[in-house]
């Protein structure tokens, strides 16, 4: 009897003696050894929408600020989530079967384990970014796809996050909670109109250069622009460098988001003057970061940290001018990245409450969405604002008493559909930060000037087995390796305003020491002396 599903396994053989690990942000490692996995996701994809009664699932073929040789794939959940986390381990089960008998079997043993009715339609979006490798894994994928049977939406090449807008479209069309036109039109059309809407006649001042990475984001940006009012207009002069995607090799090489908050440097290509604005992008646009030079001719970085402040602050004033402040509480959301000085300033300053949580995008979604309004971003630019059912249910039926509170509520409103709540998108965030800005009056000077970083230090240790490296309260203290952590808080203490932490990296085998203080002197011999006791 022929069996589709491990027919398509054999077309694609696993190579022997490989690990594969569903991580946090999917499966990503060199592109050369991935077309096993991608038949593989295939198949799980097929059952996820299978077990959501036929649901589209989407999946992205990208590995975001990797180097151009890598490539990765992940899972989207239907209304744009990061795939839920016991299917995250069936994947990883299923990625690391070997025989085509086996992943045969294990297919139908979890059709079986979820009752999962083989014959109900299994829908699955697919797209990818502009990696070289990412059309031959696209076919591997069509072939487990095709094998389990699943009816399939290609959209070719699209950003992380217009992959996630497009599973959330098709997902809600025709319900009252319709989140858009699943074309990349639609997308463009939705965010465009929200962001003339959100400015109302304010101008923002000067330009924007926009680093595109040399991936896939840059192309798409200039799509955008079409649907953005133009400068005569009233709208913003953006322009868009490093976009070059017929270089493939070029992805991620000396530009994009990464590169600018790893260095703390603008990409050798930029030629922008002090006081001009500029932002980064990943690979996969879903995350950004600003800069620019002051008078003096320094970098300055406004990176996840500012955005989150930025915006919340915003967010706050529109929802207090709206006569709403007693009834949505607005929260910030970080990771134990966060510069203190930035939790400090929400605290303090804002006054609004501020949730740690461990790194990556969906463990401070989930925290996010128990909030009113949940405003999250990680320091390296990941991140997004969204909110509750109850929230936006409350600012749709709320009458304004009064012309201000009108205003406010209607700028609030735009904003809410300017900023994607599917998931983190620097095309959306830029647009975001750039109405906040032109509202403020304010240049990236003003910015900055809101509060004042900690010196920092970040550093990368190579240990033997990073396995070991076990944490507590939202990583910022660890559990394991004994007697470690009193170590480190023995050396915290001997420096002013120190804090410092090491957690096992989730992408790369070593640990991440991060240490902040009073000065840069302090901090970096803080990071040296965590980075001593992990050795
Ligand atoms: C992944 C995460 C990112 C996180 C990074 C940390 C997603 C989509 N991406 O790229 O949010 O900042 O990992 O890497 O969740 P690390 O564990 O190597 O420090
Ligand atoms: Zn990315």
């Amino acid at each position: 009897m022929s069996d589709p599903i491990a027919d398509a396994a054999q077309k694609h053989p696993a190579p022997e003696g490989l690990v594969y690990t569903y991580g946090t942000a999917g499966f990503r490692t060199k592109a050369d050894v991935l077309d096993s996995v991608l038949t593989r996701v295939g198949f799980i994809a097929a059952l996820r929408s299978r077990a959501l009664k036929g649901k589209w699932i989407g999946v992205m073929i990208t590995a975001s600020h990797n180097p151009p040789q890598d490539n990765g794939v992940k899972l989207v959940e239907p209304l744009g989530n990061m795939l839920q986390e016991d299917w995250e381990v069936i994947s990883t089960e299923m990625a690391n079967k070997v025989s085509p008998e086996h992943v045969s079997q294990y297919y139908h043993d979890i059709a079986a384990k979820f009752k999962i009715d083989l014959n109900t339609p299994a829908r699955v979006v697919v797209a990818r970014d502009t990696r070289a490798s990412g059309a031959r894994l696209l076919g591997c994928l069509q072939d487990g796809l095709a094998a389990a049977g699943a009816e399939v939406k290609e959209y070719g090449f699209l950003t992380t996050p217009q992959l996630h807008y497009m599973v959330r479209c098709l997902n809600t069309e025709g319900t009252k909670d319709a989140y858009g036109t699943a074309t990349e039109q639609g997308y463009y059309e939705k965010f465009g109109a929200a962001f003339k809407t959100a400015l109302r006649g304010k101008k923002p001042s000067g330009s924007l250069t926009v680093d595109g990475a040399n991936g896939v984001g840059g192309p798409k940006l200039k799509e955008l622009i079409k649907y953005l009012p133009s400068k005569e207009e009233g709208g913003l002069e953006i322009s868009v460098i490093n976009d070059n995607v017929i270089k493939p090799e070029s992805l991620n090489v000396d530009c994009g988001a990464d590169y600018v908050k790893t260095n703390q440097r603008a990409p050798p290509s930029s030629k922008a003057g002090p006081g001009d604005r500029c932002a980064s992008l990943d690979g996969d646009a879903d995350r950004v970061v600003y800069y620019f030079k002051d008078e003096q001719n320094v970098f300055r970085l406004l990176d996840g940290d500012r955005i989150a402040t930025l915006v919340a602050s915003f967010l706050g004033d529109l929802v207090r001018q709206s006569g709403l402040a007693d009834s949505i509480k607005i929260g910030v959301v970080q990771t134990a990245y966060a510069n203190g000085a930035a939790t400090n300033y929400v605290e303090q300053n804002l006054r609004l409450k501020v949730d740690c949580t461990p790194t990556g995008v969906k463990y401070l979604h989930h925290a996010a969405e128990k909030l009113d309004i949940g405003v999250y971003f990680e320091a390296n630019g990941h991140g997004t604002v969204i909110f509750s059912h109850d929230t936006l249910d409350t600012i749709e039926k709320y009458e304004p008493r009064n012309p201000g509170e009108k205003e406010a509520i209607e700028v609030l409103q735009a904003c809410i559909n300017l900023i994607n709540q599917s998931v983190g998108d620097a095309l959306s965030d830029f647009l975001l930060v750039e109405v906040v800005l032109a509202h403020k009056h304010w240049g990236p000077q003003e910015w900055l000037s809101t509060y004042t970083d900690l010196p920092n230090r970040l550093l990368k240790v190579l240990v033997n087995d990073r396995t070991i490296f076990k944490t507590t309260d939202a990583e910022r203290k660890l559990t394991s390796p004994e007697g470690v952590q009193a170590q480190i808080d023995k050396e915290v203490q001997k420096v002013r305003q120190g804090r410092s932490f090491a957690r096992a990296s989730g992408t790369e085998d070593a640990v991440r020491v991060y240490a902040e203080a009073a000065t840069k002197a302090e901090a970096e011999d803080l990071a040296r002396k965590v980075s001593e006791i992990v050795k």
